[in-house]
């Protein structure tokens, strides 16, 4: 099949799924074509199969607000026809799906009718997507999908909650390619980071309010009282400066590394012992799964879709949001003892394993199989 791809180009969970996707669909061997504004961060191998087309939106003065969704849609209006492209595939909501409904309605004018599936992520919804700014448009788009899929059972029952949906969603959840992940211990080169005595935890994400930065670096303050302990933070985002200056305050600075914006995750997570995710929100929590599949335990919050992710007791542990002392007292008891530690870190792997890509792209298949066939259809509700 040949598919576009429609994703935001950035660090961050929905971007990496979309573009783990597409190199997973080529690697089947559809033929991908990514659009979007930029060549997203994991898109580094570009094979034959793999297209990439650019978004531009020409700068014009006389408008305060350049018009990406129009860019966008025009885009794909011309890749569509010049790629002969089967379906369109869009990640996040806003302004994709709107993006991508324009696109449609404008091909079958020519009659070329694609099929749109359209894959909610978390902040689409949770966020920026239920403000009544964005909320009828995004509800317009959400109905007028030729399929909709959601990446937890929990955001599911969220959109279903925040918006009139008459369409079915399918739960699809986010993957890993585990064969990419050869998590041996011995050659992390940890050293580089922490004494042998110190544990070594790690925080990953676009450090954003959502993720309660304030929380990682307090439960790290807390543990590192009872243990030798570094912290990474790994990312780059709005309540970095802030998370700085908390850690100065607390006089931490010396055990706390913020390395920024990184393409070397696995190499960071290879030499993790607990990750750290006390997220006010999480649709799935993709940054948890991939500290699983480098086996590392999670010490989250008990939010949207990480209990379907990380399991009480088994992976790591879960709490109230907010509750840096339940968290403290968790991550002790992962890392004061050598044996349990190893066992979560084994059950983490473990867990993670059922997530594989494998498993899951079949399920995308099918629904673009089906989505393709009924092509000509209407969308009704
Ligand atoms: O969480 C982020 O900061 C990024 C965000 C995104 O839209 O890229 O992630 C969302 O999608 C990921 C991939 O499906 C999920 O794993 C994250 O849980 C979700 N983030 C939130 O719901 C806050």
């Amino acid at each position: 099949m040949k598919i576009a791809i429609v994703c935001y180009p950035t660090f961050g969970g929905s971007g990496v799924v979309a573009t783990e996707l597409g190199i997973a669909l080529a690697n089947r061997g559809h033929e991908v074509h990514f659009v979007t504004y930029r060549q997203p961060v994991r898109l580094e191998l570009l094979s034959n199969r793999i297209h990439f087309h650019e978004v531009n939106v020409p700068e014009y003065p006389l408008f305060k607000y350049q018009p990406y969704e129009l860019a966008l849609s025009s885009k794909l209006v011309d890749t569509i026809k010049l790629y002969d492209i089967d379906l369109l595939h869009v990640h996040y909501a806003i302004p994709h799906a709107y993006a991508g409904y324009m696109a449609k309605k404008m091909l079958e004018e020519e009659n070329i009718f694609i099929p749109m599936i359209t894959t909610l992520h978390g902040t689409d919804i949770t966020l920026v997507g239920s403000h009544p700014f964005y909320k009828p448009a995004v509800t317009f788009s959400i109905n007028n999908s030729d399929v909709v899929t959601s990446v937890s059972q929990s955001l599911k029952k969220q959109t279903l909650e925040i918006f009139d949906v008459k369409k079915d969603i399918e739960v699809i959840p986010n993957f890993i390619d585990t064969k990419k992940y050869h998590s041996s211990f011995t050659d992390c080169q940890r050293s580089l980071m922490a004494e042998d005595d110190e544990k070594i935890i790690t925080h990953i994400s676009n450090l954003r309010k959502v993720k309660r930065i304030p929380d990682v670096i307090k439960v790290f303050y807390k543990i590192q009282e009872k243990i030798s302990a570094k912290l990474i933070m790994v990312g780059e985002g709005p309540e970095k400066e802030n998370a700085e200056r908390l850690c100065r305050t607390l006089g931490i600075t010396d055990k706390v590394v913020f390395l920024g914006n990184s393409n070397e995750i696995d190499r960071i997570l290879c030499f993790s012992d607990l990750f750290l995710l006390p997220s006010e929100t999480e649709s799935f929590g993709l940054a948890a799964l991939e500290a699983m599949v480098n086996k590392v335990p999670v010490i989250s919050s008990n939010t949207g879709g990480i209990p379907e992710v990380n399991k009480q007791g088994i992976t790591g542990y879960l709490s109230e949001v907010g509750d840096i002392n339940d968290m403290t007292e968790n991550a002790l008891k992962i890392l004061s003892d050598e044996k349990t530690l190893e066992k979560f870190k084994e059950n983490a792997y473990k867990t993670a394993l059922s997530y594989d890509i494998m498993n899951i792209l079949p399920l995308y298949e099918d629904i673009y199989q089906k989505a393709y066939e009924q092509r000509f259809k209407k969308v009704d509700y």
